[in-house]
């Protein structure tokens, strides 16, 4: 399966995509595309692309509605369902550690979002189900005076985080399903990954493993401290005008 590096420039590890889509579009847009980090500049041409396009090869482009897999580490940490263990520490008052079962074992929660990257790639209408984290952060007992929540993933390089606030929203899940999958499928975070259903994608982070309330901003997150905006809202950050999910 093929992965990708990052939400700025596919194009560099894109298995097809980057030749016949340069050459689709030509010199020009082909230095809109590696030149412009945000990809915006991008999305006029290849909905024009996918319109016209008799081919097919459009799909290739970085705006067809299908997920990316990403993985900053270049890795897919293969975690067995058994295993999993996903740790809730900092300022709580009863640190836990949650098996997968465990996970079950909460009220379920589920979801119909759209799903989107910063990129401009938009997945329509996904089903997601897992555990509020609002209730997990209970379950441990948050103490008051905490405002961050900080993720780690298995993978061991990725990260992100939240403020207590946007953390606790009903739309924020640790998912346990995704498109009628469960668990959560390896390539797409599995067996659990985070959603933080109205912020674009960097802020989902897959492989779940720690979950750190803290009072402290730091450490910002793998794509905020490379100058992705830390309140990733759907369309009202990173300079995109998307539809808010
Ligand atoms: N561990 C980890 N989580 C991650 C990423 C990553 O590279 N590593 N990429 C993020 C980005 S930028 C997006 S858009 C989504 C993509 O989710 P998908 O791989 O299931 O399509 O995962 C997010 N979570
Ligand atoms: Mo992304």
């Amino acid at each position: 399966m093929a992965t990708y590096i990052c939400p700025v420039d596919e194009s560099v590890t894109s298995p097809v995509g980057r030749r016949s889509f340069l050459w689709l579009l030509g010199g020009a847009a082909a230095g809109i595309l590696v030149g412009d980090p945000l990809s915006t500049a991008l999305q006029r041409p290849t909905e024009w692309l996918q319109s016209i396009d008799p081919t097919g090869l459009a799909d290739l482009s970085p705006t067809a509605p299908r997920f990316r897999l990403y993985t900053v580490s270049g890795t897919e940490p293969k975690i067995a369902v058994a295993d999993y263990q996903l740790a809730i520490d900092g300022m709580v008052d009863e640190p836990q550690s949650f098996s997968f079962q465990d996970l079950l074992d909460e009220t379920r929660t589920e979801l119909n979002r759209d799903f989107q990257c910063v990129t401009g790639w938009r997945v329509p209408d996904v089903d997601w189900a897992g555990v509020a984290l609002k209730a997990l952060l209970d379950r441990c007992g948050q103490q008051s005076g905490a405002t961050h929540v900080h993720f780690g993933s298995a993978d061991g390089v990725y990260s992100t985080s939240l403020t207590i606030d946007q953390a606790r929203r009903d739309d924020v899940l640790v998912v346990t399903d995704m498109q009628g999958e469960q668990p959560v499928p390896r390539r797409h975070g599995g067996p659990v990954r985070l959603l933080v259903a109205p912020m674009y994608g960097y802020k989902s982070l897959k492989w779940l493993d720690r979950i750190t309330v803290s009072d402290s901003p730091d450490p910002a997150g793998y794509w905020e401290v490379r100058g992705y905006d830390t309140n990733a809202w759907v369309g009202t950050s990173n300079g995109r005008d998307d539809a808010p999910t």
